[in-house]
């Protein structure tokens, strides 16, 4: 059970921003970050507003998502020289119909965290974002052998549920954090009884975000900061800053979740204390 004191530097909110996404584009909202100064810029203003891990995407300048490993370096080496000490997660999921190979190359620039996507959905449209049980096996043995810690994306409880036999079989043996990810067309939605089954699925050790996607991104995110949880935020999930009015940009969202956890007396984690929390000090 979460405590009431929030004292403790494990009650410590973290914050992850997710400034670029695959498939949010400049037409949706001027400020999704495509260039390598864009991105900096974008991570730049997360950070400084109490991000300490940047959920990272790579793409081109004209916006064509890509995991090409040389990308990913310039623009990873780009935001580490502006914030040394923030952790970059670099997505393993990248765009959809990318093959596994294809996803698996950012790990080639031997990344602090990754993501690991727990299981298939449909993704709006014709779109199915693959992520078979070998595939993830596959992903969680690669990430084991190069000692990259990754956190489990869950986009409905089905993909929980394939973690925990992935953990009782010793495949999953990171410590055990999870990103609830809801409100994709197909996933599970991002209600409040929706959080409330995931959050109670998961085992009593382990840590968890929750990224709303679209209308769910604060009501989520004051959920978990309520619940004991940590927070995604930015572009990538959500557009918007109140309804029907576009984010200006990413610390825009994120001042916003700092706010809420003001409201609610959680202090944020720094990079050091998000290293703590979730066991990756001796990285
Ligand atoms: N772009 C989505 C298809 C991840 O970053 O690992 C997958 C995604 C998940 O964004
Ligand atoms: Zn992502």
């Amino acid at each position: 059970m979460f405590r009431k004191n929030y004292n403790d530097m494990m009650d410590k909110l973290i914050i992850t921003c997710a400034i670029s996404g695959a498939e949010v584009t400049k037409e949706m909202n001027p400020a999704v970050p495509y260039t390598i100064e864009e991105m900096v810029e974008a991570a730049f203003g997360a950070y400084q507003a109490g991000a300490s891990i940047i959920h990272l995407h790579a793409r081109f300048d004209d916006g064509t998502p890509t995991q090409d490993k040389e990308r990913f370096q310039l623009i990873h080496q780009a935001i580490q020289k502006k914030c040394p000490d923030v952790i970059i997660q670099v997505s393993t999921g990248g765009a959809v119909g990318m093959s596994r190979d294809e996803r698996l190359d950012v790990l080639n620039i031997h990344p602090e965290m990754a993501t690991l996507d727990c299981g298939t959905l449909n993704f709006g449209g014709d779109d199915i974002f693959v992520n078979t049980e070998n595939d993830i096996q596959y992903f969680a043995e690669m990430m084991n052998t190069q000692h990259v810690r990754y956190e489990m994306e869950c986009f409905e409880k089905g993909h929980i549920d394939t973690t925990l036999r992935f953990i009782k079989k010793g495949v999953i043996k990171n410590h055990l954090h999870y990103s609830f990810v809801l409100g994709v067309r197909g996933g599970m939605s991002g209600e409040e009884r929706d959080f409330l089954f995931l959050k109670d699925s998961i085992p009593e050790e382990a840590t968890f975000s929750v990224a709303g996607i679209g209308k769910y991104e604060f009501s989520l995110a004051e959920l978990s900061i309520r619940h004991g949880g940590h927070v995604r935020v930015g572009l990538e999930d959500n557009l918007y800053i109140d309804k029907g009015h576009l984010a200006k940009s990413n610390r825009e969202l994120v001042e916003k979740v700092v706010s809420l956890a003001n409201k609610h007396g959680r202090l944020i984690a720094t990079p050091k204390d998000t290293r703590r929390i979730l066991e990756m000090e001796n990285k």
